[in-house]
Formats: C-alpha cells, structure tokens, sequence
C-alpha cells in the first residue's frame, strides 16, 4: 500500500492507525511536497485524487482519499472490526469526525452556535467513567478518528478555550502520550515533523 501523505498533513491521523496496529511495514508512506513543487496539485497525482488534497491511498486498484476512509480501510483490510455493529460505531465516528465535530470547532462562523453543545456532549460521555475513550473503556479506531481532529484544536485554534471541557483536555493529554500519537498528531500539530523526523519518529515509536 502506498500512503501520499505530507507531514503537516492529516495523513498523521492515518499513520498513527497504523502505528497502533503495529502495520508500519506494510504502508509505504510517500511524503509530497506542498511547498514549491505543489506536488499534491500535479497531474499524475490528481489521477488518485481528484481534488488534489493529501492523503490518498493506493492499494493495487483502489485509489482512495479521505483520512476517515483510508483509516476504515486499513482496518477492514486488516480484521479490525469483529463485527457489523462495531464497524457501524467506527463508521459513525469517522462520519462525526469529518462532518459534526470540524463544522462546530473550525469553521468560525459556526463556533459560537454549535461548539459549546457539542463539546459539552462530548466532555459528559468522556466523563461518564475514569479513563474512558471514544467507543467504551479501551483505546481503538474511533480515537484516531475523532481524537486526530481534537488534538488540532490547541495547535490550530490557540484561541479557543476548552477548560470548560475538562474530560476533553484530560482524554486529548491521555491520547497525546501515547507514542504512536507523539510521533506523529502530536509532531504534525505543533509543527515539528520533516519527512525525515517523521520516518525517525515513527520508527522510533514502533519499537516501544
Ligand atoms: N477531509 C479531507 C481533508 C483533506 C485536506 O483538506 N487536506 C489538506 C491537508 S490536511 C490539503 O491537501 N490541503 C491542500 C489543498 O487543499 O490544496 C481528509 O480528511 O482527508
């Protein structure tokens, strides 16, 4: 499988899924450049996608963009779900991820009337019991998905104060040290992740 990706890009929601699954070597992770070259606007690359935006996937025939649907991909390909009603709660969340959750924080003109509700929903089920993750107790898909997109808020919207959702801040702290996540959410967001710091990072956290 080959990843086009950048590692500013959220592409690192998609490496930190394979990461987790411990697939590293499986995915060839092809770093464009968005600078100069414009390499994700070029002709050969708007054959995998249209739009020209990064991620895209390529596995033999399949041509795929949306990190939400790469990600579900990849953990279908690989026997993540055990069954139709935990691949519905991940698709749920994906779908929550990309649509519900980025229109009520990142579009502006929509934050003041949808973000307080939302954040409030979501702080009260993280809160419901200690250590809780997206989709029940333990870590899984649905924290990359929506977790991915939680962990951009400080790094892209500085201004937006989420101390009244305590849960949430405590869960994103939970998610972001975790190595997988550290290596690549966490390095993407705050800026610090080169093509080569990526490699060396990502390999680093999958010896841990
Ligand atoms: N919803 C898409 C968003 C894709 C997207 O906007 N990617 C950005 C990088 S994070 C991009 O390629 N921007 C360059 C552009 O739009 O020209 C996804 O999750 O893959």
């Amino acid at each position: 499988m080959k990843l086009y990706t950048n590692p500013a890009s959220r592409g690192c929601f998609v490496e930190w899924y394979v990461s987790e699954i411990g697939k590293e070597s499986e995915v060839e992770v092809v770093n464009l450049d968005m600078g100069d070259k414009r390499e994700h606007k070029s002709d050969w690359y708007k054959k995998i996608n249209p739009f020209g935006k990064l991620p895209a996937l390529e596995d033999g025939d399949l041509k795929l963009f949306e990190s939400g649907a790469i990600i579900l991909y990849i953990a279908e390909k690989y026997g993540q779900f055990k069954s139709p009603a935990e691949r519905a709660r991940a698709q749920q969340w994906a779908l929550f991820a990309n649509s519900t959750l980025t229109q009520a924080v990142f579009v502006e003109e929509w934050r003041d009337r949808f973000m307080p509700d939302m954040m409030t929903a979501l702080d009260a089920l993280l809160g419901a019991s200690p250590g809780a993750h997206i989709d029940g107790p333990e870590f899984g898909i649905s924290d990359v998905l929506v977790g991915g997109y939680l962990l951009y808020i400080p790094a892209y919207l500085p201004q937006v104060d989420l101390s009244p959702y305590p849960h949430v801040q405590a869960y994103m702290k939970r998610l972001a040290e975790r190595p997988h996540c550290a290596a690549t959410v966490v390095a993407s967001a705050s800026g610090k992740r080169t093509a080569a710091a990526a490699a060396a990072a990502t390999a680093a956290a999958a010896t841990q």
